[in-house]
């Protein structure tokens, strides 16, 4: 027999016994399915009933009615928590910050019903349970309807006023405003929360995907309010005349705060926790594969890079490299000298990331299975047999992450690849998902899990499955390389998942549609407090045109995860396999990308500290403009740049709503000012892109840096870059620019604060839009060349404060 024959039959025998293992795996998951009891309850609906007693609290008020109780906690004065009871209460998983001081309240009794209040927001509630929400100014901010409960399901209601648009829900194949009219195409009506493995493709339309997140934002004439449901249960959302937010158990507690959007994103990251800031070299460009088999094709494909004179900072390995896709394994015959392999990509600069899979084959010779029988971390059915589902290696046993001994057990599995000198890792198939013939692509249902001690079974579990399972990783990076900080990406995650990983868009369909896609689907993750994620560039399964693939690349150029991925079973997608021409263009955009690195990383210190995305909806800048609020085909990053990515077939330009200020195009210099939609060229090189007047861009080169200068129309501008050793914790510094806009020219100064040193070695300041014709530097003249002035480098090693002086005239 051949080795063609051998070979084929071989993969038969395996796709066979990934057959059997779905049917009995399937037939495992019915079966106890129909023994557990079902959601669908015949207990009848219950609303709260009369409000039989209300009285103040240390933190706001509580209330008693015929057949609940309301408790309304202030933990700041524009933040409240609200617990409708009974319900098992939540753990809080993704909660970051318990302490909150205190804030002074007042409840008082009125015609209208009780009013609670602070000095920023006013509660209003009736006899029967409703509540009302006012803003500072005394505006309803939002009207919700008392909540419903059966039996264990608790159902909640606000009413949505005619232009309100809704954001948020984390990953979805939806448009930017998930309240869209039913009329339109991929319209979803419901939107599920359940986090799913959309099974290798997915495209408009599709839901849920791998990461559902209980928290919307709402924006209407009288202002923006943001709610986050703190419970991990599966769930539906339905957004009409009002929106319909309903669990399957558990208690209904929700957070509410009421305030401009940047206001709504600082709070609520100040409850599920702010992005730590990543590793510098996490902002470059990252090359994956599902098929990269061998040490040597990876080699290859670094080699390329260097060969084309292409960035790279990371390559990542697909399940190719385990061992029998055993997690935490590495195939020693294709991956012979991993550690060696390894300090050859670290002196090209490039890292290594690894996957993990959560699901560990049940095998009576695998030290990983045994060791986590031994210690009962893994799911188990009620009757305390495990729960074993197939997945890559085969018949799978599935961590219990929401068991602590499981967390830690698991963490100290990610040493031996740390060891080995991988730099990261790569969490897929977290949902978790699971091979099935049918149904559930998942756990069953009354799986039971840990929940910290607690109990709970996979209905309570499922959601926070990938998010616990990034806080194990996290953790282990954190003790076993304390003086770096972890780079982890997760498929999976929930409310929090920012604390400990970024994520990607997942299986994205490979067409203009799945390109198109992307924008909305990121720009409502980073308003669900996920700032790093990205798509697999040029979509997951299937051969992208030239045109789709550059398009592609230069929108993902301008996002904080840029990688390109995709599926095993595809033509190899490297710059240099898509010929010349288009080879060039990428390599343009790489290189602006990593100018730009600097400002990415500053934009990354400040989310760190605020909770601000990178990427912001244009409606960011200004929630009042109405007709920024569905804008999902550009994007601002930071307050300097805005994004107008090609998103159709075969255009050489595009139409782009502008935000009210002056912009210059990034291309030409060009100010536009007052304009309400322009159409900007999009050769095929070229991604429009607009600078917003007042803005001081850093871009570096090297060890040079250059500040670019956008003028203010008028008045003022500013600017900021965070550096630091681009790793670890150490020193660090913010240099602050400001520029003020005169009527002979432009003064910037420029302000230094932190004890890491300054690090370029040469620094140039570059003027646009305005033809430069003097320049000082802290009194004395220097030359310029054309808009560019040199700084001499004893301005930032010897002043605090430098002050640089640009004429436009002639000064004798
Ligand atoms: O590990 C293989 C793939 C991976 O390449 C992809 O990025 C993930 O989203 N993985 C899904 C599992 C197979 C899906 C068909």
């Amino acid at each position: 027999m051949n080795i063609f024959k051998q070979l084929s039959l071989l993969l038969r025998f395996v796709r066979f016994k990934r057959f059997l293992g779905s049917l009995f795996f399937s037939y495992q998951r019915d079966r106890w399915e129909r023994q557990s009891p079902s959601s669908q309850t015949s207990e009848p609906l219950q609303e709260p009933g009369k409000l039989l007693q209300a009285e103040p609290t240390t933190t706001g008020g509580r209330f008693y009615f015929e057949q609940a109780e309301l408790e309304i906690s202030f933990l700041s004065a524009d933040l409240i928590r609200v617990d409708w009871k009974p319900g098992i209460p939540p753990i809080p998983y993704g909660i970051a910050r318990q302490d909150w001081s205190e804030v002074e309240t007042n409840l008082q009794e009125t015609a209208e019903g009780w009013v609670l209040s602070s000095t920023a927001l006013k509660v209003v509630i009736a006899d029967n349970g409703k509540l009302k929400l006012h803003n500072a100014n005394g505006q309803i901010i939002r009207e919700e309807r008392p909540p419903q409960r059966q039996g264990e399901a608790w159902t909640h209601r606000a009413q949505l006023r005619e232009e309100e648009h809704i954001y948020g829900l984390g990953e979805r194949a939806a448009s930017l405003n998930l309240r869209r009219p039913k009329t339109e195409a991929q319209h979803i009506e419901t939107y599920r929360l359940w986090h799913y493995d959309a099974g290798g493709m997915y495209s408009s339309g599709t839901d849920p995907l791998y990461l559902c997140i209980p928290v919307y934002l709402g924006l209407h004439k009288q202002g923006s309010y943001l709610v986050f449901y703190e419970n991990t249960h599966s769930g539906n959302v339905t957004f009409k005349d009002v929106a319909e937010v309903s669990f399957e158990g558990g208690a209904l507690r929700y957070y509410l705060s009421v305030g401009q959007p940047t206001q709504l994103l600082e709070r609520y990251t100040e409850l599920t926790g702010r992005p730590p800031l990543p590793p510098r070299w996490a902002f470059g460009y990252h090359q994956s594969r599902w098929g990269y088999e061998t040490e040597e094709a990876v080699r290859e494909t670094a080699n390329g890079f260097q060969h084309h004179d292409l960035p790279l900072s990371a390559i990542h390995l697909d399940i190719d490299c385990k061992d029998n896709f055993r997690s935490f394994t590495i195939d020693p015959d294709r991956f012979p000298k991993l550690r060696e392999f390894n300090q050859e990509l670290a002196a090209k600069g490039v890292r290594l990331i690894t996957i993990v899979n959560p699901g560990v084959k049940a095998d009576r010779n695998s030290d990983l299975f045994e060791e986590g029988r031994a210690q009962e971390v893994f799911c188990t059915y009620p009757n305390g047999k495990l729960v074993l589902a197939p997945v890559w290696p085969g018949m799978c046993a599935f961590p219990d992450f929401t068991n602590p001994l499981a967390r830690h057990w698991w963490s100290r599995q990610y040493e031996y690849l740390l060891d080995l000198g991988v730099t990261g890792f790569w969490h897929d198939m977290n949902e978790p998902g699971v091979f099935t013939l049918r149904g559930d692509a998942t756990l069953p249902r009354p799986t039971r899990h840990s929940m910290e001690g607690r109990g709970g079974t996979h209905v309570e579990a499922h959601n926070v499955y990938g998010l616990q399972q990034a806080r194990a990783g996290y953790e282990a990076l954190c003790e076993y390389q304390p003086e770096k900080r972890p780079f982890i990406v997760s498929r999976s995650g929930w409310a929090g998942l920012q604390r400990y990983a970024w994520t990607w868009t997942g299986d994205v369909e490979t067409s203009w549609q799945g390109l198109r896609q992307t924008v909305p689907t990121i720009l409502g993750m980073s308003l669900s407090g996920i700032p790093y994620t990205g798509p697999d560039i040029g979509g997951f399964k299937g051969n992208p045109s030239d045109e789709l693939y550059l398009r592609w690349f230069q929108l993902s150029s301008f996002l904080t995860f840029c990688r390109t991925h995709s599926a095993n079973n595809v033509k190899p997608r490297t710059p240099w396999s898509y010929g010349g021409t288009v080879l060039n263009h990428v390599r343009e955009c790489l290189r602006l990308r990593y100018r730009l690195i600097p400002y990415f990383y500053t934009l990354a210190w400040e989310a760190n500290r605020t909770g601000h995305p990178l990427i912001r909806p244009l409606f960011w800048c200004d929630p009042d403009d109405q007709r920024l609020w569905g804008v999902e085909d550009a994007f601002c990053l930071g307050d300097a740049l805005l994004v107008c990515p090609v998103l159709e077939e075969g255009v050489g330009s595009r139409k782009v709503i502008l935000p009210q200020g002056g912009w210059y195009n990034f291309w030409d210099d060009a100010l536009i000012t007052g304009a309400n939609e322009i159409t900007v060229d999009a050769p095929l090189e070229r991604i429009p892109l607009l600078v917003k007047a007042g803005s001081i861009l850093p871009m570096e080169e090297g060890e040079q840096l250059t500040l670019h200068l956008y003028p203010p129309v008028q008045g003022s501008g500013e600017g900021c870059l965070y550096s630091d050793a681009g790793d670890g914790y150490g020193e660090w510094r913010c240099d602050r620019f400001r520029m003020d806009k005169g009527e002979n020219g432009i003064e910037l100064t420029w302000e230094q604060e932190g004890n890491y040193p300054f690090p370029y070695t040469s620094v140039q300041v570059h003027l646009h839009g305005i033809e430069l014709k003097q320049a000082w530097m802290d009194g004395k003249e220097v030359p310029c060349q054309g808009n560019v002035v040199e700084c001499d480098r004893s301005l930032w090693d010897s002043s605090q404060i430098i002050a640089i002086r640009f004429s436009t005239h002639q000064v004798v």
